[in-house]
């Protein structure tokens, strides 16, 4: 690298210390050693596709604040598509058409319902959805769903991965704001397991605020296959990240404030805090036995420090850790200091003694590496060796799990493997198949929280920046940069002979089966091309079919006032032939997949002649693909 190369990556680096790590260090005591600048490595890998080649994987991202999943090729990191989850979306109708918001609110609390009523709202339409993952069958990835958490609404969504729709969103009851999430490895998905990071009182109906010493966390297991809550429990402290076992027997989750604390202060004073580990049968036989209580119609039991059950086990980890990431070799789960510069290591094999004898809590940490500043989040390569993201140093290092044993038993050896530096502000990292038995070691990818001067500028609000690593290169060079807009916080990157979706709709799917029944009550057969208008009182349903490029239906007149459904049904059996039903100043539109049925709900009370259009371009004559609803005025 030459001089002048050299002093500038210097000088974007040394900015970054001065602003993005500033706060959490001078309350944590970190500031001290900052940004060990090692030069950034050269790219020697290459993520090049030529036009037209597939990438060998998938990657499923999550959106953060935006709310929806995002699936990525990758390596070649372009985006493929986008999957509407916890958002309103403009492009297909999701949070508008009848099949969305049933997904959207069949879900959600009685309370939260009445809450949302009051404010004209059916459903919320924002989420924060950081943890997209797989479901697994045998410790690797099935192929059949994918499981989601939302932060901002304490909701877990799942996507079918046939058609990559969401088909279930449950609000988690009791708990608040739920952040870690992972389905179970072994035997199968089974229990999708959900932290609660946000202590309020267990009841919280407003007769205990601010007395934190009657606040509680919540740890749920849903049953990935029904979405419903199977059970949950209280815990000490709060929850951040989780992850569970390969013998399907525990769930560990960090905590950073086992303080229970209100301020950065509190939460940040002890320099202790813990792993939760969950003894998944003790807890399944105490639900079978009826020992607990029920709250909000689910079994909940008590694994507080106090109540000194069968159920939980605190294990002390230095200083606030935050990510928990268990490793292909089925033995070991690491979890990250974030405050402390180490990461700790469980063995699996040593937890079956914390609760049959009692055994001293950290007797189960066979490993606690020095890595560098700021260690949130761990991947690995199936091959002995992790990587963990540096959050407070804006690197990767690469780290000997075998050694870091060794060291912490007492011998004279270095885990520590390489570094690389990243750009800037890692928070996740992800390596290809990483998060199963099955891990490859080619890739990985690093989701840094900032992007600064790596791309050209669009204004205050940057990008985030997401670098692929060549792992298999010994330097671990960065070979990509990936600019992605708010905030995908995590991803998993999975083989795509694994994943194999649909190319069209099956008529019978189940997303459109209130529409099904309706229009077998009102005598349209669904499944041939049809033109209807059923009058029932104020309300009108219309059905019309598509065929590029035409609807059925070239106009229908309604009454001003007249509750209209529309039902637009894609007779197109051809891949990639999407049409769409937009209608004009009425605020509506929604996407119609090769042999999908979709439908929408609306007050016509706008008279006039109003256009309503495909907005999919599937023809050669898409422009002409439009129609006229009248609306006849009340008074006529
Ligand atoms: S968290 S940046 Cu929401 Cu997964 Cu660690
Ligand atoms: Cu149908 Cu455009």
């Amino acid at each position: 690298m030459s001089e002048k190369l050299k002093q500038l990556a210097m000088t974007r680096r040394g900015m970054l210390g001065a602003t993005a790590t500033g706060a959490v260090l001078a309350s944590s005591g970190l500031g001290a050693t900052m940004m060990s600048a090692t030069p950034a490595k050269a790219a020697t890998g290459t993520v090049h596709l030529e036009p037209g080649e597939l990438d060998d994987y998938y990657g499923f991202w999550s959106s953060g604040q935006t709310g929806e999943l995002r699936i990525l090729g990758f390596p070649s990191m372009r985006e493929l598509m986008r999957v509407p989850v916890f958002n309103r979306c403009s492009a297909t109708g999701w949070g508008q058409t009848n099949e969305s918001l049933k997904i959207l609110t069949d879900g959600l609390l009685p309370e939260t319902k009445e809450f949302l009523a009051k404010r004209h709202m059916k459903t919320y339409d924002n989420g924060d959805l950081h943890h997209p993952h797989m479901s697994f069958t045998d410790g690797t990835y099935d192929g059949r769903y994918l499981f989601m958490n939302d932060k901002a609404n304490t909701r877990v969504a799942r996507v079918r991965c046939d058609v990559m729709k969401c088909d279930k969103i449950t609000e988690i009851p009791n708990a608040k704001a739920i952040h870690g999430l992972r389905p179970q490895k072994f035997p199968r998905t089974g229990y999708v397991f959900a932290n609660g990071e946000d202590e309020t009182p267990l009841v919280n109906d407003g007769t205990i605020l601010d007395d934190p010493s009657q606040y509680v966390n919540i740890f749920t297991a849903l049953d990935g296959d029904t979405m419903d809550v199977a059970w949950q429990v209280i815990v000490s402290g709060n929850l951040d990240n989780t992850d569970c076992d390969y013998q399907g027997k525990y769930a560990f989750s960090t905590s950073y404030n086992s303080e229970m604390g209100m301020t950065l202060a509190e939460m940040t004073e002890n320099e202790m805090d813990h792993v939760v580990i969950f003894n998944i049968k003790a807890i399944e036989e105490a639900v079978a036995a009826g020992k607990f209580q029920e709250l909000k119609g689910v079994p909940v039991v008590d694994g507080r420090k106090e109540a000194n059950s069968q159920f939980t086990r605190y294990v002390p980890i230095p200083n606030s850790p935050h990510g928990v990431n268990t490793a292909p070799d089925m033995k070991h789960v690491v979890v990250n200091g974030k405050l402390s510069p180490t990461c700790s290591v469980i063995d699996v094999t040593k937890v079956d003694a914390l609760f049959d004898s009692n055994a001293e809590p950290r007797s189960c940490i066979v490993a606690e590496p020095e890595l560098g500043l700021g260690p949130l989040h761990t991947a690995f390569d199936g091959k002995g060796f992790a990587y963990t993201t540096l959050f407070l140093d804006s690197q990767i290092v690469k780290w000997d799990m075998d050694k870091a044993v060794r060291a912490f038993a007492g011998e004279d050896v270095d885990p520590i493997v390489t570094k690389t530096d990243v750009h800037y502000q890692p928070g996740h990292n992800h390596t290809s198949m990483g998060e199963t038995k099955e891990a490859d070691g080619k890739w990985l990818v690093s989701l840094n929280k900032f992007s600064k001067d790596r791309f050209i500028n669009v204004g205050p609000l940057k990008p985030e920046n997401e670098q692929i690593l060549d792992i298999t290169n010994p330097d671990m060079p960065v070979v990509h940069d990936g600019p992605t807009f708010a905030e995908p916080h995590d991803v998993i990157i999975v083989r795509r002979d694994i994943v194999n979706p649909v190319n069209v709709w099956d008529r019978n799917d189940v997303t459109w089966e209130d529409a099904r029944k309706q229009a077998e009550a009102d005598g349209v057969d669904l499944d041939w091309g049809h033109d209807d208008l059923i009058r029932d009182g104020n309300k009108v349903r219309v059905y019309m079919s598509s065929v590029a490029p035409a609807f059925s239906l070239e106009k229908f007149t309604v009454k001003q006032g007249d509750e209209v459904t529309i039902y637009v049904t894609n007779m197109d059996d051809v891949d990639d032939v999407t049409h769409g039903f937009t209608l004009g100043n009425y605020g509506v539109a929604m996407e119609v997949a090769p042999q999908a049925t979709a439908s929408v709900t609306f007050t016509a009370d706008r008279p006039g002649v109003h256009w309503f259009y495909c907005q999919w371009f599937c023809h050669a004559l898409h422009m002409e693909m439009r129609g006229r609803m009248f609306v006849e005025p009340s008074g006529a």
